[in-house]
Parts: structure tokens; C-alpha cells; sequence
């Protein structure tokens, strides 16, 4: 026995170490996103409890020294020996790899794509771990130290009342592998929280920051995901009150739909399986998507409001306007895709279709009237779509999307890779002719913006190409736009917005983020999009120049000088009062320009914010540049 023990506590350790060395492989990153990624495997756990049906309340709490608790009224964690291992339940789950998903089985487990690599991964990467199990009357304690070691076996350390049970796991991240930041983000706990929350009706997951002003959130929806539905219209303008819902279950696999129209011309559609977020969609969306446009198709020409001979109305025309939310539960998900994030399992197509049309269809039948605005909207699209269609045609035979005939306004590069190409789109003429003249013109192409840019926040597909610069813009990306839209042809690897550091800079960047995000969005999610860093200051004293980006910069970058230096400052005004050499020097030359990538981790998160400053509604847009003062930084999320 005593022999047994030390050889699998060999092993055990040597397993830990693996992920000490090589951290990326089991967390992706150890970056802040890796970091909270910790206290998602941990949370994931408390989840399956209330999945199982044994928890309803999860608490957790950051620490003032970042250290993090998560704590459930569940059954508490087995505290029995593991016979595999000759180690306590627990001892094992938090040392062994892989051994999490082995204990309980059955039922809906998080643990998929992105989760579920197991609590020993948190172990081995934390400088501490303690773990308390309520249950009969003891609490049963266990404490890991330096990745995992554990400082003595599982024993009871204390009483409790009788009918406490529960899991408290509280962890330190190991700032020797979080380089970067241990720190917690409450915005994105508080965010992820919510979302687990929505997902799980009923459940209530309090967060606790114990840092800082000390901010508290209870999550709890007994709406579930119509009352995320609800959020993700809360700024928009619904074209029916009641927010449909559509649950059912199948062969162990359950589906539930929730869904309404808005005014806007986009759609918010957010699938997950078993609570996590399968950006990638899969064979659950595919089977929502296919019955939705089917049952609509359905009733509008039974309804004569599509005549024999008119075209059916496409999916992209029944989701114009459409907030939904599809969450599916399966005892076996198969995730594929890039990121793991699309479902496979091909029975839940059937499953989900199924279960969407009937529902959905018993809907319309019971609620003629929300059928006839429905369909109505879904027509428009449609008429629409044409329109645009027919506006990409005409501008086609004129040449228009041809870039060999607008020279007049993009300054192209000569390189024709792709790769090596980038495009600056530059607020006014006259930064416009400087920067054509400090550009590396084989690899650098300059678009100069001169008029206003459509805000497409209010604005359909056909509006929008009868814009100029957006004609142009899409002109020189070369994907087209719409159902031409093609990634593969775009231009350039690399599109940097080029704007002032002042107010109407950043409005025009909003406005170019807007048009991104709404009608080129995989060239956001690839991550080809930039904003350029011209800066706020120039500093001259002898011979030097020094460029710096905001106040904080100049700060720190005067504290270094010795104090009898004679200098200069002066505030940059604006991109089209510097020289081309300036230019140049301060904001596309490779190797001395800051380029900031725009990324867009939380698609939801990125429409709430479009919604709000770009929308039709303006008490959310004041509130929110009022909470924000610095809006646009906010954009990249
Ligand atoms: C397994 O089946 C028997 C009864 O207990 C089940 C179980 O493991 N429940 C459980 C685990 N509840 N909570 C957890 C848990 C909670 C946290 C915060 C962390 C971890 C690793 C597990």
C-alpha cells in the first residue's frame, strides 16, 4: 500500500509537471485569457452539480490578493479512496490528469470544446489550492501547494451544521506562468457569469470582488434564455412584444430556442452546447436555421402573402432583425471546427428541426397577427436584397467595383500579394497626400475618405452601396459584399484605420468599425483590421524627437530627462498638418508604428456596444459615452 502510494504519486507528479511545462497546451494560453481560464474549469464543475440537479446557488468570490473561491451547495465531492489510485476521491480528481470526467458520468457535463481539461490542470498551475467538502456534519479539507503537491492527505478539519453540503475551491494562480497578469477582470467574469446564468434558468451565481470598490452581481433568470433574448434587444426596437420560446427534448439530446424580431437589419443569432458558446455553429443551428426559413416559407404562401410565382424568401432574409438564442444539451458532444467550437453530433440536425418547427409553427398558428409582422419583415428583406443585388449589378457593368478604374482615389500598391499588402484608409485629403507621399508604395496602398461614411447601424445592405466611400472602400478590398462576399479575394492583409487622436477621429473610426463588423465581419474575426497610433505629442530638446502616443507617455518620458535639459513640446494637431516624412516616421513606418489590432473576443459584448452608439435609441448612446469617456478604446474588445 505504502509502495503503491508512492509510485502513483510519481506518476502524479510527473503529469502536473507536464502541464507546468508546457501550460499553452492544456489552457491555450497563459496570457489573461488563459488565467480566466482557470476559474472557468473550476466553475464548469460547480455547473455540472446544478446540471445533475443537486445546486442551485454558486458563489464566487476574488480575493484582495487574486485569489479566487468558487463555492456550491451541491453534494459535496465524493471524500471516499479511489480504488484506481489508492488516493482519497479528491486527491485524485485534483491530481490525476483526465481524471475529472470519469466521476459521476451520465448527464449534461460542461466539460467539452474549450473546458473540461480538468481541475488538476487549475492544481498544477496555482502556487496554492485548497479544496473544503461539506457533507454529514465534517468538513473534509485537502491543501496543494507549488502546482499541486499535496501538503498532507484529505482529512476532516472541522464540523459543520448537518445539512450544509457543498464544494468550496479556492485557488492562487501562479504568477511564475501567468507572466502577464494574475489579475481577474470583473467585466469579463461578470460577463461569462451572466452568460452561464441565462443558460441555466434558475440558477443563481453571485460574484464577489473583494478588491478594489468591492463590486457584487447576482445572476439568476428564471426566464433563462428569453431573458437573454431580452437583453440582447433591451436597446432595440421589437417588432413583437411576446419573446417566443421553444423547448423539447429528443433521444437524450434537449433543445431550447428563444427568439424575437427587432427593427435593426441585423441578426443576433448565439448557439451553445452545453453552455458552451459554439461560435462555429454546427449541426444544432443548422437544423433551427433550416426550419425557421422553412416554416416561414410555409406560412406565407399558405397565407397568400407569397404568390405562386414569387421566389421563396433565403435564410439571410428570415434572420434580418433577429435576436435568438439556441442552447442544446447532449450527453456526447462532438466539437470540430478551427477552435473546437462547432457541433458535430449529425442526429441533433434532425432533433433540432424537428423540435424548432413544431414549436415555432404552433407559434404563427396561435399568434396570427406577430406571423403576418414577421413575415412581413422577412419580405422586405427580401425586397431589399434584390434591391442590393441589383445595385452591386449596375455598379459592376459601370466599372465601378473594377480598381482599375478609381486610380483617382486609392493610391494602390504595386505588390499584388496580398500578404505583404496593406491599406490605409485616412480621414481627409490632405493627411490623404501626405501619406501617399511617406507610404512605402510597393506594399502600402492609401484610400483617402473624404466624405461622410454612412452610419449601416441604421442603414440596409442597398443603402449602403449607393454610399460612395462605401463603394469605394469595398471596391478596393476586393471581396465584394453581401452574398458575393468572399474572403479569399480580399487585397490586403493588412486594413489600418488612420483617423486624428481627437473626437471626430474617433467618430469616424466608429463609424469604419461599424461598417466592418456589420458587413465585412469575417475580416474582423480574422483579425486583418488595425487602428493606427499617430501621436498626441512631439518632444524636441538637441538633436532628438521623440513621438509619444498620449499624457502618460510624455509624463514618464520627462521624468527621464535630467533636470537643466532645455526641451520643446508641442501637441501633434492633427495627421494633416504632418509632412510626409512625419507621417511616415509616427505612423506607418513597420518598424516604428503602433499598430493596435481590433479583435472582437465576445461577438455579444461587441453588438450591445454597436447597438448602443450607433443605434437608433439615444438615451443608451448617452448613458454609455457618459460611463465611457473614452468610447472608442472600448470597441476593442
Ligand atoms: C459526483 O457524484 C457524487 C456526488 O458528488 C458529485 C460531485 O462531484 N459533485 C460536485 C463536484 N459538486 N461540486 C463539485 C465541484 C465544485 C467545485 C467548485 C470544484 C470541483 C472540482 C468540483
Amino acid at each position: 500500500m505504502q509502495n503503491e502510494y508512492s509510485d502513483s504519486d510519481i506518476q502524479v507528479l510527473e503529469g502536473l509537471e507536464a502541464v507546468r511545462k508546457r501550460p499553452g497546451m492544456y489552457i491555450g494560453t497563459t496570457s489573461s485569457k488563459g488565467l480566466h481560464h482557470l476559474v472557468w474549469e473550476i466553475v464548469d464543475n460547480a455547473v455540472d452539480e446544478s446540471l445533475a440537479g443537486y445546486c442551485d446557488d454558486i458563489e464566487v468570490v476574488v480575493h484582495k490578493d487574486n485569489s479566487v473561491s468558487v463555492k456550491d451547495d451541491g453534494r459535496g465531492m465524493p471524500v471516499g479512496i479511489n480504488q484506481k489510485t489508492g488516493l482519497s476521491t479528491i486527491e485524485t480528481i485534483f491530481t490525476v490528469l483526465h481524471a475529472g470526467g470519469k466521476f459521476g458520468g451520465g448527464g449534461y457535463k460542461v466539460s467539452g470544446g474549450l473546458h473540461g481539461v480538468g481541475a488538476s490542470v487549475v492544481n498544477a498551475l496555482s502556487s496554492w489550492l485548497e479544496v473544503r467538502v461539506y457533507r454529514e456534519g465534517e468538513v473534509h479539507y485537502q491543501r496543494f501547494e507549488n502546482g499541486g503537491h499535496p501538503v498532507a492527505p484529505m482529512h476532516v478539519t472541522d464540523e459543520c451544521s448537518k445539512d450544509r453540503t457543498g464544494t468550496t475551491v479556492t485557488f492562487k494562480a501562479d504568477p511564475t506562468i501567468f507572466k502577464e497578469t494574475t489579475e481577474y477582470d470583473y467585466d469579463t467574469l461578470a460577463n461569462r457569469l451572466r452568460e452561464l446564468a441565462f443558460l441555466n434558468k434558475g440558477l443563481r451565481i453571485i460574484l464577489i470582488d473583494e478588491r478594489g470598490d468591492g463590486r457584487q452581481d447576482t445572476f439568476c433568470y428564471n426566464g433563462g434564455i428569453v431573458e437573454y433574448v431580452a437583453m440582447l434587444n433591451k436597446n432595440k426596437q421589437p417588432l413583437h412584444d411576446e419573446i417566443i420560446y421553444v423547448e423539447g427534448e429528443e433521444n437524450g439530446v434537449s433543445i431550447e430556442v428563444a427568439m424575437q424580431y427587432n427593427d435593426s437589419y441585423n441578426s443576433s443569432l448565439y448557439s451553445f452546447t452545453n453552455n458552451i458558446n459554439t461560435y462555429e455553429g454546427g449541426t444544432h443551428e443548422d437544423g433551427v436555421k433550416f426550419a425557421l426559413t422553412k416554416i416561414i416559407n410555409n406560412y406565407a404562401r399558405n397565407n397568400k402573402m407569397l404568390k405562386d410565382n414569387d421566389d421563396s424568401l433565403t435564410g439571410d432574409d428570415c434572420r434580418e432583425g433577429l435576436a435568438m438564442i439556441i442552447s442544446c444539451k447532449h450527453p456526447d458532444p462532438q466539437f470540430e471546427g478551427q477552435t473546437k467550437t462547432k457541433l458535430g453530433n449529425s442526429e441533433v440536425r434532425k432533433i433540432a428541426s424537428d423540435i424548432f418547427s413544431e414549436g415555432f409553427e404552433r407559434f404563427l398558428m396561435e399568434n396570427p397577427s406577430v406571423a403576418r409582422a414577421i413575415v412581413e419583415k422577412c419580405m422586405t428583406a427580401s425586397r431589399a436584397r434584390l434591391a442590393a443585388k441589383k445595385a452591386r449589378e449596375m455598379t459592376r457593368r459601370k466599372g465601378d467595383l473594377d480598381v482599375s478604374n478609381f486610380f483617382g482615389k486609392l493610391a494602390d500598391c504595386k505588390s499584388k500579394d496580398a500578404q505583404v499588402s496593406e491599406i490605409f484608409l485616412v480621414e481627409g485629403d490632405s493627411a490623404g497626400g501626405s501619406a501617399i507621399k511617406g507610404r512605402d508604395s510597393m506594399t502600402q496602398a492609401i484610400l483617402p475618405l473624404r466624405g461622410k461614411i454612412l452610419n449601416v447601424e441604421k442603414a440596409r445592405l442597398d443603402r449602403a452601396l449607393s454610399n460612395e466611400e462605401i463603394r469605394t472602400i469595398i471596391t478596393a478590398f476586393g471581396t465584394g459584399i453581401g452574398e458575393d462576399f468572399n474572403i479569399d479575394k480580399l487585397r490586403y492583409n493588412k486594413i489600418i484605420i488612420m483617423t486624428d487622436a481627437d473626437v471626430d477621429g474617433s467618430h469616424i473610426r466608429v463609424l469604419l468599425l461599424t461598417l466592418f463588423y456589420r458587413f465585412f465581419k469575417p475580416i474582423v474575426e480574422a483579425g486583418h483590421v488595425y487602428a493606427a497610433q499617430p501621436p498626441l505629442f512631439v518632444i524636441k530638446h538637441g538633436k532628438t524627437i521623440k513621438y509619444v502616443l498620449n499624457e502618460e507617455e510624455r509624463d514618464a518620458y520627462l521624468a527621464t530627462l535630467s533636470p537643466n535639459t532645455k526641451y520643446e513640446i508641442a501637441r501633434m494637431k492633427g495627421l494633416g498638418e504632418m509632412d510626409a516624412e512625419e507621417l511616415n516616421e509616427t505612423t506607418m513606418d513597420i518598424n516604428k508604428r503602433i499598430l493596435r489590432q481590433i479583435t472582437v473576443d465576445d461577438a455579444i459584448a461587441a453588438d450591445e456596444i454597436f447597438t448602443k452608439l450607433m443605434g437608433e435609441e439615444v438615451e443608451p448612446r448617452r448613458e454609455f459615452i457618459a460611463a465611457n469617456a473614452q468610447f472608442a478604446e472600448n470597441l476593442d474588445i
